[in-house]
């Protein structure tokens, strides 16, 4: 019987640290953000420890990109850091809980990195957990 729950207590640590690892993957497929109706990329992006959701986002050159962003849960803080004065973007923020929108219109295509510059004492960087991602602007 101790066996037995042994077992079934073991099989459940494993299920829930696979599932929990497969949760924090953050999306790998590209996201094309459409044009809506107002004319504006909208992008809805989530953050957390430690990614952003999507990670890897696509918009057109020379068309209003509006980022939607918020924490997802926890009292850590995180940041949004995208610099990129060759594309006239420039967002340096906190974020919370609640959205926040950064709108800009991406004038140069490109790969322009974006991430979380949040750090604690002596630790790794957020960005160094992996908090980071790419915005690809095309023709
Ligand atoms: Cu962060």
């Amino acid at each position: 019987m101790k066996l037995q729950r042994f077992l079934s207590l073991t099989l459940t640590l494993i299920f829930c640290f696979a599932a929990g690892r497969a949760a924090a993957q953050p999306g790998n497929e590209p996201y094309r953000a459409a044009v809506g109706v107002d004319g504006v990329q909208q992008v809805n992006m989530l953050a957390g420890g430690y990614f952003f959701r999507p990670s890897h986002i696509i918009v057109k050159v020379d068309v209003p990109v509006r980022f939607v962003v918020r924490v997802e849960q926890g009292i850590v803080p995180h940041g949004l850091v995208l610099k990129a004065p060759e594309a006239n973007i420039s967002i340096n923020a906190d974020l919370s809980r609640e959205s926040q929108t950064f709108t800009f219109t991406p004038s140069a295509p490109g790969r322009y990195a974006f991430y979380c510059p949040k750090k604690l004492l002596f630790f790794k960087s957020h960005r160094e957990h992996g908090m980071e991602g790419i915005l690809e602007v095309v023709e």
